[in-house]
């Protein structure tokens, strides 16, 4: 009997040291954790990004070159949101940004209006805003930093300046040219820009007739429910602009369904935004005639705007990126580079 107490008692008193044990070591092991946690983001430039979504190849590089920018290595603690292209989840994941008090806010705004409130409370909270991609319309343009992207009105010009060169080559320029346009999400600055750019060089050419304009939200599965339509309603169709390569891909595949051929020697010219991989080899094959380069590698020109900001430098209020032309002519090339999309 004294044994099993003794016995007893001894179990007794190590499951309680133990218990103590652990809760010492265990609550410091939580306490370092936090604390590691604390100095490290405490040290680190905490950067909120708001991203418009994934909608596309474009939209998907972009992201990782966020994402490869703004890295614990480099001094970072990144917090990411994807809005899945709606306003209203931008504005959410801003406030939230601005609730957690985080160092800078960057992000693509989904369409160019509807940001003035939500930015006054950024400014207010003393947080810099940065574009990245497209563009804000504000009265108050101190409301953001800069703005990192492309030039889409110059982008909407190559588009028809190529048009100009090709139909010269073809010796047609003074013939009647039928176009039908798939642009990108309404309101956005890509689609305001490339369809300004595209218009001004047509308002030159009466001989350039332009079917209809129609959004097709930079999907494929729109860029093809659009084209469908488009060859129903008009049986002459010479040139496709199509404002990013998603809506090329969905508009060639409704295109070859219909029995009609693209490209290069075919019915009908294919003139594509964006660049990506997929879409240049298609450019190297003779299916998309023309395709303008918009640029989504941005990660490395916001960190350099962020180096300058903590610098207190001053910095400009837009940054372009770098962005080219690709033709049969010159597609190979570049298709030889490294290039990240
Ligand atoms: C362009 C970007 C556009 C791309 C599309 O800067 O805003 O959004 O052209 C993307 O692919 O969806």
């Amino acid at each position: 009997m004294f044994r099993k107490r003794s016995y007893s008692l001894i179990v007794i008193g190590l499951l309680s040291v133990m218990t103590m044990a652990l809760l010492i070591y265990g609550s410091r092991l939580f306490t370092d954790i936090e604390e590691e946690t604390h100095i490290t983001q405490e040290n680190r430039i905490v950067v909120g990004v708001s991203q418009l979504g994934s909608e596309s190849g474009w939209r998907t590089a972009n992201t990782e070159s966020v994402q490869e920018t703004f890295t614990q290595q480099n001094g970072y603690f990144l917090i990411f949101n994807n809005a899945r292209q709606k306003q209203e989840n931008q504005l959410k994941a801003i406030r939230s940004f601005i609730s957690q008090r985080v160092d800078y806010i960057i992000f693509s705004p989904v369409v160019e209006t509807g940001w003035e409130t939500v930015l006054q409370e950024a400014k207010e909270a003393g947080i810099p805003v940065i574009l990245m991609d497209r563009n804000v319309d504000v009265e108050d343009e101190s409301l953001y930093v800069t703005c990192v992207g492309s030039d889409f009105e110059k982008e909407g010009e190559k588009a028809g300046h190529w048009l100009e060169r090709e139909l010269v080559e073809r010796g047609i320029s003074s013939q009647a040219v039928n176009i039908v346009i798939l642009t990108g999400t309404e309101g956005s600055s890509s689609q305001i820009g490339r369809s300004a750019g595209f218009a001004a060089v047509a308002a030159r050419h009466a001989n350039w007739n332009i079917l209809e304009e129609k959004c097709a939200e930079f999907t494929s599965t729109k860029g093809k429910e659009v084209m469908k339509t488009f060859l129903r309603r008009y049986p002459d169709i010479d040139v496709v602009v199509s404002h990013n390569d998603d809506m090329t891909f969905g508009a060639i595949e409704a295109i070859k369904e219909s029995g009609r051929t693209v490209g290069v020697g075919g019915d009908i010219m294919i003139l594509s935004f964006d660049a990506v991989r997929g879409a240049l080899e298609m450019v190297a094959d003779g299916v998309i005639n023309v395709d303008i380069e918009c640029n989504p590698n941005q990660g490395e020109y916001l960190l350099r705007v962020i180096d300058m900001l903590e610098a207190d430098e001053q910095v400009e209020k837009k940054y372009y990126v770098e962005e080219d032309v690709f033709t049969i002519e010159n597609v190979t090339q570049e298709l030889m580079q490294d290039r990240t999309y």
